[in-house]
């Protein structure tokens, strides 16, 4: 299965478009792509042709779950991958030349500065959770979601979005992975479809079919279902001009078999922590390193 991720990015780099993007990196890209992960075994699409921080990714998509939209409690896990734009929001605003840790340490060390700060806006986990009516209601479409997996299997209505276009603009990073559908087999499988607008292909997708996997484990066991089939479609699907190594890299190294991951059940979807998450079986080569264009 991960065969796809690879012929995903060989085909980004001989066919793609290059092209100047919004951080001045500059992309190789291409324009729509799918794949498809069977997670009935119990697998996980965590790649194994490099080392993938998958709890990281857990961590963060619980993160999410609890409806939160400040860097302060992934920071008290050691979750570090949402710094970099308060930081550069931070360095606009005060021409403070600061470095990451310590303005880490500061957001942990000043609940105030953190408030400040450390918010990234209306991004995904208040889209989720509390998605703002016009009439000044909170909409929490996990909850309904849930609701509706449990009583109408058979909906073709099961989704979620963060594309709140009257919220967009104050949105540290406009959502990537942005809307989540789910599809419930006559025989009780939960089957889910990601759709995401744009994929940093080496740093971000990794990371978000390990976090699209591991929130459709949570909603079958909520809602009584075997894992079916998890879905990825992407918009644009792009390697950054500085990450053309590392993507030939991992290219050239043979995929392992995909780890099975197991999940103590919770009372609730509220209710999951990171260590009722084991992975098993989970032998990845070597890590690859490279920057984030922010
Ligand atoms: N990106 C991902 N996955 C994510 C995330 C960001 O691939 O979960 F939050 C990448 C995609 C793109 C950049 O390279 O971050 C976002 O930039 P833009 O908003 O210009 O598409």
């Amino acid at each position: 299965m991960e065969r796809q991720y690879l012929d995903l990015a060989r085909q980004v780099l001989d066919h793609g478009d290059a092209r100047l993007d919004r951080t001045g990196v500059g992309t190789t890209s291409l324009f729509g792509a799918m794949l498809r992960f069977d997670l009935s075994g119990g697998q996980v699409p965590v790649l194994t042709t490099k080392r993938v921080y998958w709890k990281l990714a857990v961590k963060e998509m619980l993160w999410f779950l609890t409806g939160g939209t400040n860097i302060r409690p992934l920071l008290e896990q050691n979750v570090r991958i949402w710094t970099d734009w308060p930081l550069a929001a931070y360095r606009r605003a005060t021409g403070e030349d600061i470095d990451q840790r310590t303005f880490e340490g500061r957001i942990l060390a000043d609940e105030a500065f953190a408030a400040k700060w450390g918010e990234l806006g209306p991004v995904y986990g208040k889209q989720w959770r509390r998605w703002l009516g016009p009439d000044g209601q909170e909409h929490d479409q996990i909850a309904a979601l849930i609701r509706t997996l449990r009583t109408d299997p058979a909906s073709r209505r099961m989704l979620f979005h963060a594309w709140n276009v009257a919220e967009v603009g104050g949105m540290a990073l406009p959502p990537c992975h942005m809307v989540y559908q789910y599809h419930v087999t006559s025989d009780g499988r939960l089957n889910g479809l990601l759709y995401q607008r744009s994929c940093d292909l080496l740093l971000g997708l990794p990371f978000n079919l390990t976090g699209a996997a591991v929130l459709q484990r949570m909603l079958a066991q909520q809602a009584n279902l075997e894992p079916g089939e998890l879905v990825w479609m992407g918009g644009d699907v792009h390697v950054y001009s500085n990450h053309v190594d590392q993507v030939r890299q991992q290219i050239a190294r043979e995929p392992r078999a995909l780890p099975v991951l197991t999940l103590r059940k919770a009372a609730s979807i509220d209710d999951y922590r990171i260590e009722d998450f084991t992975l098993s079986g989970y032998d990845p080569h070597p890590p690859i390193t490279a920057e984030v264009a922010v």
